[in-house]
């Protein structure tokens, strides 16, 4: 691998000199700009780029390359009219190289796109800024920086003008929040309704089904269960005893599927059964499958992931896709009042199209607990 980094005055000046010397494969890995010291000078960009001597070589072994610095002399015709009438085969190398290329082709358009196009617009740039401190990808804040930079031809915007920055916040969360999806909160039907919460551990399962079940007590006036299959913890049973006791809520220990079977069918005149399960890692592929057993007997109307937001993106997204084993119906966000930035849970969210069904913004029971709406997640979105 050959890297090369220049500094220059364009995009355009730069191509040319990396292409000169490192060939038409190289690859652009990044692109800044360099604010110059004194007002006197211009400012520069630095492009830092590459190429791949081994992704030459494999190019070239699969006769693709047929140029070969314009003499064709030594790659005979016949080779040349297989390689183009046989289908090509990708080897994971190369596949591996274009899908990165074309990861580092639509990051750098967004880029140069809103760098030149936009290099005067303070208010797009802090916009940028407060986008990457909330922890949004730099594809994303480019790519919704693009989007508003659109409205902002169309309307015209003037600098510095704090109605005008307003106007582009708003509409900065709406694009950012366009692919977000919500499920209404649950309400009480003529039968029994039942309801299970799974998740990591102290993620707030326990406490958020207990502030529904008090919730639902309120506003439906109605009679409740709680049934949980969290029975090794130390001091599970002791934390439903305290809050179920209050809220006069019965609830029961369930010690296997069939535990659980014989107490569903015991409760079925209830209006809502709520069930606790045992708090898993994702990556507790046993436990999963301890739970999978609890929730295939009870074949509930509402399956919520209980997810704490104050957990990173890769842990995130590898939690949606473990957990998706359990086949969740919607999403619980719980501590919102912890969160310093949401850009990881919004654009994981933004991805796996999971619905949000409910927020917990602190720890007070039942208060604390929102029915999912954009608008008051917006409040959240540190931008
Ligand atoms: N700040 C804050 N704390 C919360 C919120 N929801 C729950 N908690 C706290 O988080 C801690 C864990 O909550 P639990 O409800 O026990 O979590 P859990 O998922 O049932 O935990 P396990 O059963 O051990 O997996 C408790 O101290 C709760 O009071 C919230 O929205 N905000
Ligand atoms: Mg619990």
């Amino acid at each position: 691998m050959k890297i090369k980094k220049v500094l220059v005055s364009s995009i355009q000046e730069g191509m040319q000199i990396i292409t000169k010397e490192l060939g038409e494969d190289a690859i652009i890995l990044s692109t800044r700009n360099i604010e110059s010291e004194t007002s006197d000078d211009e400012n520069k960009i630095e492009i830092i780029a590459a190429v791949d001597d081994s992704f030459s070589k494999e190019v070239n072994e699969t006769g693709l390359d047929i140029k070969n610095n314009g003499h064709t002399n030594n790659i005979n015709t016949k080779s040349i009219e297989n390689t183009l009438t046989d289908p090509i085969v990708y080897s994971d190398g190369l596949k591996n190289q274009i899908f990165e290329i074309k990861q580092l082709l639509s990051d750098l358009s967004h880029r140069v796109k809103f760098k030149f196009n936009n290099a005067e617009k303070e208010e797009l740039k802090t916009i940028l800024r407060l986008l990457l401190n909330s922890e949004f990808s730099e594809e994303f804040a480019y790519r919704t920086i693009d989007e508003l930079s659109e409205l902002i031809d169309e309307k015209n915007i003037t600098e510095n003008n704090d109605n005008s920055f307003n106007y582009l916040k708003e509409k900065s969360k709406e694009i950012i929040f366009k692919n977000i999806k919500t499920l209404p909160p649950v309400n009480k039907s003529e039968n029994c309704t039942i309801i299970s919460f799974f998740g990591t551990t102290g993620g707030g399962k326990t406490t958020t089904l207990i502030k529904l079940a008090i919730l639902f007590k309120i506003i439906f006036n109605a009679d409740s269960v709680i049934l949980s299959t969290d029975v090794n913890k130390v001091g599970a049973i002791e934390q439903l005893q305290t809050y179920s006791s209050i809220a006069a809520i019965p609830h029961y220990a369930v010690y296997s599927p069939e535990d659980l079977a014989i107490a569903l069918e015991d409760n079925k005149t209830k209006d809502f059964i709520f069930i606790d399960t045992t708090g898993c890692s994702q990556q507790d592929k046993e436990l999963l499958q301890e739970i999978k057993k609890y929730l295939d007997i009870a074949d509930e109307h509402y399956r919520f992931l209980v997810q704490s937001c104050n957990v990173g993106k890769a842990t995130f997204r590898q939690i949606l896709k473990e957990y998706s084993i359990l086949n969740p119906k919607g999403i619980i966000l719980t501590k919102l009042d912890e969160a310093a930035a949401l850009g990881n849970i919004i654009e994981v969210l933004d991805e796996e199209k999971l619905p949000l069904v409910y927020f917990t913004n602190g720890t007070r029971v039942p208060d604390d607990i929102e029915p999912a709406n954009i608008d008051f997640l917006k409040q959240y979105a540190f931008i």
